[in-house]
């Protein structure tokens, strides 16, 4: 399969993709070379993504299915039945035993799903507007705290991707088919308003001395915000290892907690 069949603006696509924020910038790629694609949404860890791929209508319409930021690993030989090509952009490391460019499959563990799309796709239409946007994908999507206010600042625009548009794609897409990174007055106020949600939770955490030198607490919401939180302070930092656990029960912490304890023994 020549990968420049996929590069064709006038296919009809479908783009499987991942459901965050990597994959809805993906699917923005996506929207802007193929204006008239359909996506669905896929969900790593869950059962019904072969289901979901299953019960898309009228598959036969397309040209291509495009997966981006994703891997169909369980089902790939339910996506080559269809006869429809296929090609598969992804850089999670769970799929990379998958890589095959000479069948369109691309595992590349050096950028996010966004941007592997990205440079797939610059040389069929300027994209550039998009380039920003989609490097600050990158550094949320990878983690790169190399530059702390940058990887803040990916944080927020992951913050409203959830927050605000509710994980909608097509509000999303909507509101950022500009390629704008900067923050709207608006977007500030929701912010603002889960900052203080946040502090409030941190400042009320109860911690627990564990023997092992870390802390056990629990936070039901709001826990990766809470967990960076606890990570960067400094009360924390003087403990030798620090421990973050946080449940829906205290069972489960316990658990969890036996758990860690036997892996370190
Ligand atoms: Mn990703």
């Amino acid at each position: 399969m020549d990968i420049q069949y996929f590069k064709n603006p006038n296919m009809n696509v479908l783009n499987c993709t991942h459901y965050d924020l990597d994959g809805v910038g993906s699917h923005l790629i996506i929207k802007t070379i193929f204006p008239n694609a359909k996506y669905a949404k896929m969900y790593y860890g869950k059962d019904n993504d072969l289901l979901t791929f299953n019960t898309i209508p009228n598959k036969e319409q397309y040209n291509a299915i495009i997966f981006t930021d994703y891997t169909p690993a369980t089902f790939m030989d339910n996506v080559r039945a269809t006869g429809i090509p296929t090609m598969v952009l992804d850089h999670h490391a769970s799929a990379s035993a998958f890589n095959d460019p000479s069948n369109a499959i691309i595992i590349d563990k050096s950028a996010c799903g966004a941007r592997l799309t990205y440079d797939f796709y610059q040389d069929v239409k300027n994209i550039s507007h998009l380039e920003e946007l989609i490097g600050y994908i990158d550094t949320f999507d990878r983690w790169v705290r190399t530059d702390m206010e940058r990887f803040e600042h990916a944080c927020k625009l992951n913050m409203l991707f959830k927050e605000k548009y509710k994980l909608n794609f097509d509000a999303w897409i909507e509101a950022y088919k500009d390629g704008h990174t900067n923050l709207t007055d608006d977007d500030i106020a929701v912010l603002d308003k889960i900052e203080n949600e946040v502090n409030d939770i941190y400042n009320n955490l109860q911690f627990t001395d564990l023997p092992c030198g870390g802390v056990l607490t629990r936070c039901d919401k709001r826990s990766t915000e809470v967990g960076l939180r606890i990570q960067d302070s400094k009360k924390l930092n003087r403990l030798p290892l620090v421990q973050l656990l946080w449940a829906v029960t205290d069972l489960l912490a316990v658990v969890r907690l036996l758990m860690k304890r036997l892996l370190w023994k």
